[in-house]
């Protein structure tokens, strides 16, 4: 088919100026949904004795349980009669692709930056994407009120940053706020007086440019993200980039192999507070969500039924961790679960990636099994975790790297730049336990008072399972945060961290008796009274070998029959690891079971004959 091009000519352009688009983007927790609040605080959207609480975009259950970002949102405001639409955007390095997704609806961004940490390698990551796309920046220098501010030098590095990744003058020049998110207070200057966000919202109307469009041109829209909901089925949202739109109208759909399909729109919304509300026609410029386009897909482009041209699809950086995820084989599979088969788990994994852009799905070797990879070791369990809430039950192996090859053929693992803070008294533990993953010190400052950064080079491979031991090995006195630098030649072998696994040598009911004779060898990871398989891992050996242990054993000579009975021994307090920590836990010859109700760790082969023929075959 022969697509119609249309040009657009300049003197069809017009300035929306009722009109601005700004993403909000920094490093995780540098206060990005906290500022969100505060303008749709001060922009009264809400009735004066309405309570809204705290992180109103963070609406989605685990974003509230983990109090992160996960997913990118959309909310509009009104301030002085120009609508401001605002993307609020993850900070977690894990979830970069949601930035990458959303970033085309701008024109501006807000770049925070936390007055105590400064710059950090998120900060790094979502400036470069948004330069990339010539976005307005604004810098606000954020959390002033912390006790550790050292805002000048904050100030410093920032503008260092922009040297060494704008591209063009104009990416050197932006305005800087000075900001407490939390108190709902912006400032020009950071000993002005603390009112209001006035000087923000004055500063977004002012530099962020208005969008300059043809609204006249036939349709153009790039869809950015998708929601659902049960009455009008899936929304397709994004930004007219060209023309208008109006409810009841064909379209174009065109997918990302370029095949193009006619399409009804239902309705038209745009954003208004929290809400969508349903418009009689938008115009180039404005985000909208359109409903009818079942098969719409992120990514994708809605044009003009005339004009069926394709826009460029959105860059979306690779993962870099990968793990298969299969039917649950553990004897308790179907206990727990309501979709178990693998038809059922194809489905669900397959789905996902309408919505998860930077995931990716394979077939794996057996039919049972399935290949995902991700951004990181977060944004796979927060998968993992989705999936068990819905009902699904099934087992996933340890996190690997997905490595490459260069032209030689020489093998290509991803490195990442670790950044830690800390104090000075942990500098000792934490170089040998890096030294050991193959991380290389880059760059070490101490602020006189004994709160250090360490900088490392570290192969992502290292780093799976670090953050365990760092939060051990600090005593929670630090934070750690990475980002992917490249591919470099693959740094050979990392030993075994960890000590060999207790595991269960039948099925049955943990006892106290059983328990207490298996904590003379390690550390448990269960209670008295739970269900084990035989196969299970029960808990940490003190040595380097796998061990199995009989915790179901009972005391001899009782006749009171429970599991609890033998009350007298004193059993330590079992390890219960989360999920997080429970995939970082495994090694390549265990797995994770995931059900709605338990996480299990266990051995790939649960007998012990099995196990003995696996190893022979290595
Ligand atoms: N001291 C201080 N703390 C703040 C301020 N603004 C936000 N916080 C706190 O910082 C933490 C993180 O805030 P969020 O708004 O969730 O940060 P975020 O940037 O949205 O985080 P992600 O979306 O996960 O990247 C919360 O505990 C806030 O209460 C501020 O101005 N001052
Ligand atoms: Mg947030």
């Amino acid at each position: 088919m022969q697509v119609l091009k249309y040009m657009t000519q300049t003197e069809h352009l017009v300035q929306r100026n009722d009109i601005r688009n700004v993403a909000i983007i920094a490093h995780v927790d540098h206060g990005k949904t906290t500022l969100v609040d505060g303008l749709l605080k001060q922009s009264h959207i809400f009735r004066e004795n309405q309570r809204v609480g705290e992180l109103i975009m963070d609406t989605n259950d685990q974003e509230r349980e983990r109090g992160i970002t996960i997913l990118a949102k959309n909310t509009a405001i009104i301030y002085r009669g120009i609508k401001i639409n605002i993307i609020d955007t993850p900070g977690h390095a894990d979830f970069g692709g949601e930035v990458e997704r959303v970033l085309n609806m701008a024109d501006g961004c807000i770049l925070l930056i936390d007055a105590v940490e400064g710059p950090m390698p998120q900060t790094r990551f979502v400036l470069q994407k948004a330069l990339e796309l010539n976005l307005q920046p604004i810098v606000v220098i954020n959390k002033i009120d912390r006790r550790d501010a050292r805002i000048d030098q904050v100030f410093e590095w920032t503008q260092d940053l922009f040297l060494e990744l704008a591209t063009t003058d104009a990416h050197l020049n932006f305005p800087v706020l000075y900001a407490i998110g939390r108190d709902g207070v912006a400032m020009y200057h950071s000993n002005d007086e603390r009112r209001d966000l006035e000087p923000l919202f004055e500063t977004i109307i002012n530099t962020v440019p208005a969008p300059v469009v043809d609204t006249g041109a036939p349709l153009q829209m790039l869809v950015a993200a998708l929601d659902y909901d049960d009455y009008k089925g899936k929304y397709a949202i994004g930004r007219i980039v060209r023309g208008h739109v109006t409810p009841n109208t064909f379209v174009v759909h065109i997918n990302r192999d370029g095949v193009a399909s006619r399409q009804k729109i239902n309705l038209v919304m745009t954003y208004n507070g929290l809400h969508r509300i349903e418009v009689p026609e938008a115009l180039a410029g404005d985000i909208v969500a359109l409903t009818g386009i079942a098969n719409a897909n992120i990514g994708e482009t809605i044009a003009d039924v005339d004009y069926p041209e394709a826009l460029p699809t959105i860059a979306i950086t690779k993962p870099t961790l990968k793990m298969t995820f299969s039917v649950n084989t553990s004897p308790f599979a179907g206990r727990e679960g309501k979709s178990s088969t693998s038809r059922q788990l194809r489905a669900r994994l397959y789905r996902e990636l309408e919505t998860n852009v930077s995931l990716r799905v394979e077939d794996g070797n057996t039919p049972d099994e399935f290949i995902v990879s991700g951004r990181g070791e977060l944004h796979l369990s927060v998968l993992i975790e989705t999936m068990r809430r819905e009902g699904y039950e099934f087992q996933v192996s340890r996190p690997e790297v997905i490595t490459r090859e260069d032209e030689n053929g020489g093998l290509l693992e991803p490195i990442e730049h670790l950044v830690i803070d800390t104090r000075d008294t942990f500098i000792g533990v934490l170089t040998e336990t890096l030294a050991a993953r193959k991380a290389q010190l880059t760059n070490m400052t101490n602020d006189g008072s004994g709160n250090v950064r360490l900088e490392y080079h570290i192969p992502t491979r290292g780093l799976i399972g670090f953050r365990n031991a760092f939060l051990t090995l600090t005593q929670g006195n630090g934070a750690m945060s990475s980002l992917l630098i490249d591919y470099e030649p693959w740094l050979g072998k990392i030993g075994t961290t960890r000590m060999g696994a207790l595991i269960a040598s039948e099925a049955g009911v943990a006892m106290t008796y059983g328990l207490n004779n298996a904590q003379q060898r390690g550390d448990t990871f269960i209670e008295p009274g739970t269900h084990v398989y035989e196969g299970m891992i029960v808990g940490l050996n003190s040595r380097p070998m796998d061990m199995v242990v009989n915790v179901c054993k009972e005391k001899q000579k009782t006749n009171v029959r429970s599991s609890t009975s033998d009350i007298a021994v004193r059993l330590t307090p079992p390890v219960i690891m989360s999920l997080e920590q429970s995939l970082d836990f495994i090694n390549n010859d265990e797995l994770v079971e995931v059900t709605p109700q338990n996480i299990r760790l266990r051995k790939r082969y649960l007998t012990q004959h099995e196990r003995a023929r696996a190893r022979e075959l290595e």
